[in-house]
């Protein structure tokens, strides 16, 4: 750290300990994406987990609505730099997912209509971190924001949270989606300002 003033911590005393270092809040919804949004219909929506070895667990859309459905409220943090609070949300929590899958790979890579890819640790999709949500707002989720259903891993910054996502495979190592490619972290933390490879 370079220079200290009082004036400085100061500052960071009034900060809304809601927002990460770095981060604004906005009241918008910004729409970000790396191309063009698909159009899928729920009649062709297809959630899968592959596992290590291969075994596929399908979900149609109507077996998906059949799952238990869980209200979620909370804070959206981008790596632009954008926070967004007290969003919300229903999907089906990963924990119920994950009930009906057989794995011991410690690693996820998130896949989306489109080609779109992301990675996360298993162990950050479970106990309640993160749904494939198809609802914001009362409404059922806008296709410029991920709909039919998305990735809502809310605790990383909003790029791990895959629009249109179509599926989960499981992995022994940590590969890299398609931002973390181009030099987006690897893990994306946004309390510890993990935004590019670069930062520990
Ligand atoms: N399939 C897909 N998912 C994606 C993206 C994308 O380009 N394609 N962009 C990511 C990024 S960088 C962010 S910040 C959020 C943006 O979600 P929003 O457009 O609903 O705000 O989606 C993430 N999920
Ligand atoms: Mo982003």
């Amino acid at each position: 750290m370079g220079i200290v003033t009082p004036g400085f911590f100061g500052k960071r005393r009034e900060a809304d300990p809601h927002l990460p270092p770095g981060q604004y809040e906005t009241k918008d919804f910004p729409v970000l994406s790396a191309g063009p949004t698909p159009n899928i219909h729920e009649g062709e929506w297809e959630f899968s987990i592959t596992n290590e070895s291969g075994d596929v667990k399908r979900w149609s859309w109507d077996e998906f609505m059949d799952l238990p459905i869980e209200n979620i409220d909370t804070d959206i943090h981008c790596v632009t730099r954008w926070s967004k609070f007290d969003t919300k949300w229903r999907g089906v929590s990963l924990d119920t997912l994950f009930a009906e899958v057989e794995t011991d790979a410690p690693f996820t890579m998130a896949h989306s209509y489109g080609g779109y890819t992301t990675n996360v640790p298993l162990e950050d999709l479970l106990e309640g971190k993160a749904w494939v949500a198809f609802e914001f707002d009362g409404e059922p989720l806008d296709p410029e924001h991920g709909g039919p259903a998305r990735l809502l891993v809310p605790h990383l910054y909003f790029w791990k949270s895959a629009k249109w996502v179509t599926g989960l495979t499981m992995h022994e190592t940590d590969e890299l989606g398609f931002w973390e490619v181009n030099g987006y972290h690897a893990y994306g933390d946004p309390w510890k300002e993990q935004r590019y490879y670069y930062d520990s």
